[in-house]
């Protein structure tokens, strides 16, 4: 959950210093702003970074005991107080991180309070009235950022890591915190920069007799490049499924189960169930796990001609599910024979090609059965066929485990070269369609002999593109755009 600001922000007066860091200039005041979400809790916590982090710290809080003093690292319990009114506002723990080993490479102090609004709300605006300023959203992550402890590629996976929803989500945020991705994107711009050497000496020593590669070493040196650029670029699938969810669309005519098979599959009550046809009018979604990736399950309005305004629109609301699905789960009632209302769902998944991965489910089992996997097969559903009975929760096991199978192959083909590190932000995927653009002109530059200049061109762009990724090329426009998503606090 987002933080609001709860605290004017008052005008900084004292000892703010213009720093210089990534190109990009900040006033070094000092910021303040919780670190942990609104609302009551065992523990909240206050972060302040800059010049008077621990100046603010010592003039609003004590030790309990008395002579102990703050030393780096060290958490230390004491009371926090309003040295204005004397008031004491809460018992604390304190500690302290001087620069530059602290999260932003600024001198950083916490207040680990008791975690009530009110509290927090008080210690905020006691700290701001001694110098300190109300953090905006993402302001100590870009700090880190302007400071060189991470590039913006890891500022990024820490907003991944805190929004994960599941184990592949959560295992691809950690190894871009740690750096994979940065490193996987830093050597390809390292080696796109080795070219642009070449070229640059071709240009520089032209009437030299020194050693370069051939024209025709540049353009296979390029086109491995294009390939390994590409392989990320398309890693963005995978990393968008792990961050998103997978979207999974039950469709079928009314009345065959599909709000029963959602909520044995949520494993609770979540959508209404009745004998009568036409029942659920709007989309319902909710999210279980599967296989570490979050599956977005939607309950959809039955598909008939029939049926009032509301129902059309329902209808009308089913049909977009389906398109957004990655997945659809075409759902019949396996007691009673296919008939016309069945084959106009099936044409959702099988008509205009809106999407390929299907599972069809034959629900009822528990009836005496009327239709079986051939009749799906005859009416041109290849999907894997489930019998289920949602009603009795018979065959809900295998339907997971073939839904996990699914996204698995879903995953699979997002991810044909096995690749480990994956983009999640469209950020990334448009710098590396640029940077393949780039490469792609190189390419047919350094094949068709074109001057070095030309060729320098576009592997300058591609250099650029790459390093847009990790803020190695920034502005602050960019910066915006990221730190604008974090909450403040972060
Ligand atoms: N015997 C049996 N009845 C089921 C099963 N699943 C659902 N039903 C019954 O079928 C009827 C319709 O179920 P729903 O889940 O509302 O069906 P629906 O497809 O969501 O229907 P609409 O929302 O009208 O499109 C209800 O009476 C359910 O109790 C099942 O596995 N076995
Ligand atoms: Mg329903």
């Amino acid at each position: 959950m987002c933080l609001q600001r709860s605290v004017t922000a008052k005008p900084f007066t004292t000892s703010a210093a213009a720093v210089i860091a990534s190109g990009v200039v900040y006033v070094a005041d000092t910021i303040v702003a919780p670190a942990t979400p609104a609302g009551a809790g065992a523990v909240a916590i206050i972060r302040l970074s800059g010049p008077m982090a621990l100046q603010i710290v010592r003039t609003i809080w004590r030790p309990l005991r008395p002579r102990v003093e703050l030393r780096p690292h060290e958490l230390v319990l004491g009371v926090v107080n309003d040295p204005e009114t004397g008031a004491n506002l809460d018992q604390a723990m304190a500690v302290v991180f001087p620069a530059p080993d602290s999260f932003t490479g600024e001198d950083v102090t916490e207040l680990h309070c008791h975690g009530g609004r009110y509290i927090v709300r008080r210690i905020l605006s006691v700290a701001v009235s001694h110098g300190a300023r109300m953090a905006e959203p993402g302001e100590f992550s870009r700090r880190a950022f302007l400071n060189g402890k991470i590039d913006l590629a890891e500022a990024e996976a820490i907003a991944d890591l805190v929004a994960a929803r599941g184990e592949a989500a959560l295992a691809q945020a950690l190894a871009n915190l740690s750096g994979d991705l940065s490193k996987s994107v830093n050597d390809l711009r390292a080696k796109v920069i080795a070219i642009r050497a070449h070229l640059e000496a071709e240009i520089d020593f032209a009437d030299e007799d020194i050693a370069l590669p051939s024209r025709h070493q540049m353009a296979d040196e390029i086109e491995r490049l294009i390939g390994d650029v590409a392989r990320l670029h398309d890693s963005f699938t995978r990393g968008r499924l792990a961050r998103e969810g997978v979207r999974v669309a039950i469709i079928g005519k009314p009345n065959v189960g599909k709000s029963s098979l959602m909520n044995a599959l949520l494993g609770v009550d979540r959508a209404i169930v009745t004998a009568i046809p036409g029942t659920t009018r709007d989309t319902i979604e909710d999210t279980i796990e599967l296989g570490g990736y979050p599956i977005i399950l939607a309950d959809t309005a039955g598909i008939r001609a029939s049926g009032d305004e509301i129902e059309r629109m329902g209808i009308a609301r089913t049909w977009k599910s389906a398109a957004d699905a990655d997945l659809i789960l075409a759902t019949f009632d396996s007691s009673v024979p296919l008939d016309n209302e069945d084959l106009a769902a099936m044409q959702v998944c099988i008509g205009a090609n809106i999407r390929p991965l299907t599972v069809a489910v034959l629900n009822k089992s528990d009836l005496p059965q009327t239709i079986d996997a051939a009749a799906i097969r005859n009416a041109g559903i290849t999907a894997a066929v489930i019998s289920v009975s949602a009603l009795t929760g018979d065959g809900i096991g295998a339907l997971r485990t073939e839904l996990a199978a699914a996204v698995d192959s879903i995953v699979g083909e997002a991810d044909g070269a096995g690749e480990r590190i994956a983009i999640s932000r469209e950020r990334h995927r448009d710098d590396l369609a640029a940077a393949l653009k780039a490469l792609k002109l190189a390419h047919r530059s350094a094949i068709s002999m074109m001057p070095p200049e030309i060729v320098a061109v576009d592997i300058g762009g591609a250099a650029d593109a790459l390093g847009r990724i990790t803020g190695e090329v920034t502005g602050e426009d960019v910066l915006d755009a990221v730190f604008r998503e974090f909450c403040i606090g972060k």
